[in-house]
């Protein structure tokens, strides 16, 4: 049993960034059976301030029977940025999709949503289980739909990547990562591990892709290069939010 965090942080956060860290958390301690996750050497809570902004990143992770790595980080840039990244690595012996989350909140308002159920078995395909229930969800129309980089080819024809425009929409996207979640959450316990070597590799490299695929995020890298500089990002990017065996 781990216990909820409260974090300083936290408080000070776009309020949807608040609401969501607060529900993965709680969803993650009532479904799951978690255990401790070690974080790399001075990479769990982090503060910096190369160019005048300061950054602050709080990062939680645990583990599980299913998943290699639960994580849920909180960033702040200055008064700049908000963001929230929450990423559910499986592990490879199960035929589980890459749950993630991003959330970019600027004064502006919440600048870029996006979450998906990324499929990295050997096809790219989601199992029946998700596809269906992803596709019986009921249809949200968002007013400005962002499209994806070229690097996110990663992810699956279920991903919502928007703009919130009002708070509405704010909600509504809250609400959609509220069923992702529930219905990973639900398929997640149900499935058992592989014994395969073979699907289990296919699996780890469909892993590696994801990550490497990732990596390529430019936009992630220069918030974290102005405050941290170059080789730290480098071995954060890496070692800290998409490693992988
Ligand atoms: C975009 N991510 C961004 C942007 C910033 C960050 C500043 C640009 C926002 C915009 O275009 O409006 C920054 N994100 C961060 C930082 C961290 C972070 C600093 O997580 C952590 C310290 N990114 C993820 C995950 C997904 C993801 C898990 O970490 C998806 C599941 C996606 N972020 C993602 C995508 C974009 C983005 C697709 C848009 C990239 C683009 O348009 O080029």
């Amino acid at each position: 049993m781990v216990a909820t965090f409260k974090s300083s942080l936290r408080e000070r956060q776009h309020s949807l960034i608040q609401q969501l860290a607060n529900w993965i958390e709680e969803q993650w301690t009532r479904q799951f059976n978690l255990s401790s996750y070690d974080i790399p050497e001075n990479l769990g809570y982090v503060e910096g301030n190369l160019e005048e902004e300061k950054l602050i990143i709080e990062n939680r992770c645990y583990q599980t029977t299913q998943f290699r790595k639960l994580h849920l980080e909180l960033a702040k840039v200055g008064d700049r940025l908000d963001i929230l990244h929450c990423v559910m690595f499986p592990r490879p012996n199960y035929d589980l999709p890459i749950f993630g989350v991003d959330l970019v909140a600027s004064q502006a308002g919440i600048g870029a949503a996006i979450v998906d159920l990324s499929p990295v078995n050997q096809d790219s395909v989601l199992t029946p289980f998700y596809a269906q229930a992803l596709a019986n969800l009921p249809q949200i129309d968002f007013s400005r739909p962002r499209a994806l980089p070229e690097w996110g080819k990663i992810f699956s024809e279920f991903c919502l990547f928007v703009h919130p425009h009002n708070s509405q929409e704010e909600k509504l996207f809250l609400v959609r990562v509220q069923q992702y979640l529930a219905i990973h959450c639900k398929i997640s316990q149900a499935t058992s591990p592989i014994s395969a070597p073979i699907q289990t590799a296919q699996i780890l490299t469909g892993q590696r892709y994801y990550c490497a695929q990732q990596q390529k995020n430019d936009k992630t890298r220069r918030v974290l290069e102005k405050s941290m500089g170059k080789a730290w990002t480098d071995r954060y990017v890496t070692q800290m939010l998409f490693n992988c065996p």
